[in-house]
């Protein structure tokens, strides 16, 4: 738990999680680039309820939301968890965004976003589902919070150990991370075998995040 006071706070922000089925206040994204993230007046202190509350140093952009139809026919997962913004080479206006949904099975959507600085609003595409080939991975589940790497990949954490083995390879199929290239919405083969791998040297567990230093 984090007290704060009324004032100007500043926090390390792990992720987003909107409870209502919502979506993803990019502006906060931008805003990292621009000044702080972190960095905001306090709310007033209130009973918690079922809406988003927002201080007045930031603003808020619908962007999607869970069902949303997308370009390959697929829907945005649900219980949207882990965000992640992986830039065109170094571009704070344009890129990849990543969506990941903590539900069984999982889903990663990847969109195309465009800040656009005369309406100051951004673009987003219809985007598609990163597919998880479960002939290779066995099932997927309940992807918590991430990261983006220093290599502009994203990392998703399986925060489920439910036993099985569904692809019989030997792993059971549940609690890894797992490697996405938001360029080209694919799962990382890592060992060039052709077929997409969890990071099985990052070891099973229920995954909350993962953390990368350099
Ligand atoms: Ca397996
Ligand atoms: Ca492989």
């Amino acid at each position: 738990m984090i007290n704060f006071i009324e004032s100007i706070n500043t926090i390390a922000v792990k992720s987003f999680r909107l409870i209502f089925s919502l979506v993803i206040n990019f502006a906060f994204i931008h805003s990292f680039y621009g000044q702080s993230i972190g960095t905001f007046s306090s709310v007033q202190p209130s009973a918690q309820v079922q809406k988003l509350v927002l201080p007045s140093t930031h603003t808020f952009q619908f962007l999607t939301k869970s069902g949303t139809l997308l370009s390959d026919g697929t829907t945005l997962g649900i219980n949207l968890d882990f965000t992640g913004f992986v830039p065109n080479a170094g571009s704070s206006e344009l890129g990849k965004l990543s969506i990941s949904s903590e539900a069984t099975p999982a889903k990663c959507a990847i969109f195309d976003v465009q800040y656009n600085p005369a309406t100051k609003l951004w673009d987003i595409n219809s985007g598609k589902n990163v597919s998880f080939k479960s002939s290779d991975l066995g099932q997927v589940a309940t992807f918590c919070s991430g990261t983006v790497t220093p290599n502009n990949t994203i990392m998703v954490c399986e925060e489920n150990i439910t036993s099985g083995d569904n692809n019989v390879d030997g792993y059971q199929d549940l609690g890894w991370v797992i490697e996405i290239d938001p360029s080209t919405g694919m799962v990382i083969d890592h060992n060039s075998d052709g077929k997409q791998d969890k990071l099985w040297a990052l070891g099973r567990h229920a995954h909350e995040n993962v953390v990368i230093k350099k």
